[in-house]
């Protein structure tokens, strides 16, 4: 058994997460087989899923069929849905992009009514937003208007969870994830991944040309603090979780120019150039902090990582796989 940091005993369980290849599916992965142990974890993707541990399984989510075979066959009691398109790739691909993120989440929905799964997370997301609303510190009921696919596919997603949990009584939780940092992937087509990409080319040691104004200050947030915020969400008493469309986590608002000069305390000579495309647009849509006093106080959620934090933790992370794939190559070399 478990013991989460709101102190909360966590039960044995038996847990499918699709999309677990992607970027916060990959880190999730790990921490819900620290909690519940490799046996009782089914990660599955759309592509093959390497070096995990637990039961692997390609799915596609838009099957859902294939989602009843493995809830039956696993006793599967928790689904986190992370499999999507993320916002700047969905607006390549608009009617493919609703029916990964539409048909799959429903899916996820129904097989769950359908067999009695307990406990289901959807990851909604900073895309919600759009058109005329606060920028700064956004109310979580602000009108939620999304100029994207993505975004659509995210509010709608977010008013199905709460109708299969006011009409089924599914346990349907939910976050509003800022633009995710982390080093165990690579970028994945998100209009904030330019903050990912970013600390690849510093370690690398080549300067960065930048798809976004240096003033566009977004709402990030450290995978470690994303992947805590979401278990700390789907352990905490059913009864406190008062929100079921989706709850806004704030972690630390900054804009291209201020990652480009946290990097500079590591590498001084690091320099960025400046050449907005069409994720400008999108990213202008959204909101550059977030109110989340609703998850303060109903789940007691408080972010660790400043901006600071995440340079020391992204350069030194991508600066020790960068050291040991050189002396891989040597080895292979030998
Ligand atoms: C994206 O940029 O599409 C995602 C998101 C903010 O949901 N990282």
């Amino acid at each position: 058994m478990y013991i989460c940091e709101n102190n909360q005993a966590v039960k044995k369980n038996s847990i499918l997460i699709t999309g677990a290849s992607g970027q916060l599916g990959s880190v999730l992965v790990e921490a819900i087989i620290g909690i519940y142990g490799s046996n009782s974890v089914i990660a599955t993707d759309i592509k093959p899923i390497e070096n995990s541990n637990c039961h692997t399984k390609l799915l596609d989510a838009t099957d859902q069929e294939a989602i009843v075979q493995i809830i039956l066959k696993h006793n599967v009691t928790e689904i986190y849905h992370l499999a999507a398109v993320l916002s700047a790739n969905g607006e390549a691909h608009p009617t493919r992009t609703w029916d990964v993120n539409m048909v799959s989440w429903l899916n996820v929905l129904e097989a769950s009514r359908r067999c009695q799964v307990q406990k289901v997370f959807f990851p909604s997301s900073i895309a919600v937003y759009g058109g005329q609303f606060e920028r700064e510190n956004t109310p979580q009921n602000s009108a939620l208007n999304p100029a994207t696919v993505y975004g659509m596919s995210k509010v709608s997603g977010e008013q199905w969870g709460q109708y299969y949990f006011s009409r089924y009584g599914l346990d349907v939780r939910s976050l509003r994830y800022p633009g995710i940092i982390s080093y165990q992937s690579l970028p994945g087509g998100g209009t904030t991944d330019y903050a990912v990409d970013i600390y690849h080319k510093a370690v690398s040691q080549t300067s960065f040309n930048c798809y976004l104004k240096p003033d566009t200050k977004l709402p990030m947030i450290y995978v470690d603090d994303a992947v805590r915020a979401t278990l700390e969400l789907m352990h905490f008493p059913e009864a406190s979780v008062k929100t079921r469309a989706s709850y806004n986590i704030q972690g630390v608002s900054f804009t291209p120019e201020d990652v480009v000069a946290s990097i500079q305390l590591w590498y001084p000579g690091f320099t960025a150039s400046y050449q907005p495309d069409f994720r400008q647009a999108i990213a202008d849509q959204w909101p550059s902090s977030l109110d989340d006093r609703e998850a303060r106080t109903d789940w007691h959620w408080k972010p660790k990582y400043t901006l600071k934090k995440i340079s020391r933790k992204m350069i030194g992370n991508l600066k020790a796989l960068k050291n040991a794939s050189i002396k891989n190559e040597d080895y292979v070399t030998l």
